[in-house]
């Protein structure tokens, strides 16, 4: 549930002149020019952030033959789900409190889950719906049906397709793929694209062309966020353990990934942390599998992440100014497993359980400039309350500001103590600490990389379980 910014931002005359005084006319003028330099969000950043949460669902031959990675030498008569229901996958995420999902529309064996018109190595040569079947229709309807947003995954390493590896003419068909995914299907806002680049069915590489890539999705959905290593909308955040940096930025320097695909340790410390003085706003987006695979596999139905399990994973991705896109597969029935579907809403549960009440609510938060990069929030919650959770949040529209942050807690007529302390804080910071009653609350910016702006504070009590 966002906050709104509907702080009554109280600065004090005396604290305005005190604050100015400090600061030169040039030093002001060169300071504001700085804020006004940062790097911003593009409405469609915005929102795909504001979504919180995602299903990614890998679906296709793998599924059938029980492996992570297809050879590309699947017979397509083996992708035969007896009961694809698109619709239970997306009741399944919204119930979730999710607010898009991502399809593997093709993976690297190469299979298409759409009749495409590039190549006959789709559900067209399979006995789904006797051939007639469309995968991407059946999602993207049961996507719109729920009010979820829709999003495609196209991997562009093909162990099928022959034309891999002579690169202008596989680049073409690619384009097509992508022209017809983009085309056909109603808005589109987010198409994923993972680096992949091993050898094809001849043993030969292909040279991507990201450039041509990018523009055509801009040109065929301008709407839609584009997500890889490198952007250039949307980051990955470099592991696929669930775990963003505990300090990221959302802006990067783009000459440190410069492809999908690279690697190295600068790459991966851009991946994890972003960079303060990076020059683009690319926020970071945490994917990882409810199950140890991507793939559906009997065998580890008994090792689906529990709901406590994915809380701790919504706090080290949302919960660190990332986004979560948690990959829950169908299994070859084409159906979400009842286990991953109890997980998921245990976890919807257990999230609306921890922010229920926020003490914080209508209490007055005021806001004092302490310094040219420094200020305070203060909110006097009427009385002591029990607080485990606090919720921080910038106006990212404006940017990301805060450094380094500290929370202290005051009860009633005691000292100041600190209750958590960090350095970014972005679209959400979600500290939890020991339950501990507090009546006022402060929020230290201790440093900015401009002059700071309020934080909006959310505060919670331990939820009972
Ligand atoms: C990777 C792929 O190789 C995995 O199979 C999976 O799709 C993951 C999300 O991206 O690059």
């Amino acid at each position: 549930m966002p906050h709104a910014f509907d702080y009554r931002m109280r600065v004090t005359r005396r604290e305005f002149l005190q604050s100015a005084a400090m600061v030169p006319v040039a030093l002001q003028a060169a300071v504001r020019a700085q804020a006004e330099a940062l790097p911003r969000p593009s409405p469609a950043q915005l929102r795909w952030q504001r979504d919180d949460l995602a299903l990614f669902l890998h679906f296709g031959v793998n599924t059938f033959t029980d492996r992570e990675w297809g050879d590309g030498r699947e017979d397509p008569a083996i992708f035969a789900p007896s009961r694809l229901d698109a619709r239970q996958w997306a009741r399944a995420a919204k119930a979730a409190g999710a607010r898009a999902m991502i399809l593997t529309a093709k993976h690297h064996d190469g299979f298409c889950l759409w009749p495409t018109k590039t190549t006959t190595h789709s559900v067209t040569s399979s006995p789904f719906r006797d051939g007639r079947g469309d995968v991407v229709r059946e999602f993207t309807d049961a996507c719109r049906a729920e009010g979820l947003r829709a999003g495609v995954y196209l991997s562009p390493w093909d162990r099928h397709e022959p034309s891999y590896g002579d690169s202008p003419r596989y680049n073409d068909l690619y384009a097509d793929q992508l022209t017809e995914l983009l085309t056909d299907y109603g808005p589109i806002s987010e198409v994923w694209f993972d680096g992949a680049n091993g050898e094809g069915p001849n043993g030969r590489k292909q040279q991507y062309d990201w450039d041509r890539v990018w523009t055509l999705v801009r040109r065929l959905q301008p709407d839609a966020v584009i997500f890889s290593d490198a952007g250039p909308d949307v980051r990955w955040i470099g592991n696929e353990r669930g775990v963003a940096g505990e300090t990221n930025w959302s802006t990067v320097d783009p000459a440190v990934v410069p492809y999908p695909g690279a690697s190295g340790a600068a790459v991966s410390a851009m991946l994890q942390h972003g960079d303060p003085k990076g020059t683009v706003w690319r926020p970071g987006e945490t994917d990882v599998s409810i199950r140890p695979g991507w793939f559906h596999h009997p065998a580890e139905d008994a090792r689906v992440k529990s709901a406590d399990d994915l809380v701790s994973l919504y706090l080290t991705s949302v919960g660190r100014n990332s986004k979560l896109l948690l990959n829950v597969p169908p299994t070859r029935e084409g159906l979400l497993h009842e286990t991953d579907v109890a997980a998921l809403s245990g976890m919807r549960a257990r999230l609306d359980g921890l922010f229920a009440r926020d003490a914080s609510a209508n209490r007055r938060a005021e806001f004092h400039v302490t310094g040219e990069r420094t200020a305070t929030i203060e909110i006097d919650l009427g009385r002591d309350e029990t607080i485990a959770v606090a919720d921080l949040r910038e106006d990212v529209a404006r940017g990301q500001i805060v450094a380094r942050y500290t929370l202290d807690g005051q009860r009633a007529d005691a000292d100041w103590r600190t209750l958590s302390s960090g350095t970014t804080i972005g679209y959400r910071k979600i500290d939890r600490f020991a339950p501990v009653a507090i009546r006022r609350v402060r929020l230290r910016i201790d440093e900015a990389l401009a002059p700071p702006i309020a934080v909006a504070i959310g505060l919670f009590g331990a939820p009972m379980s």
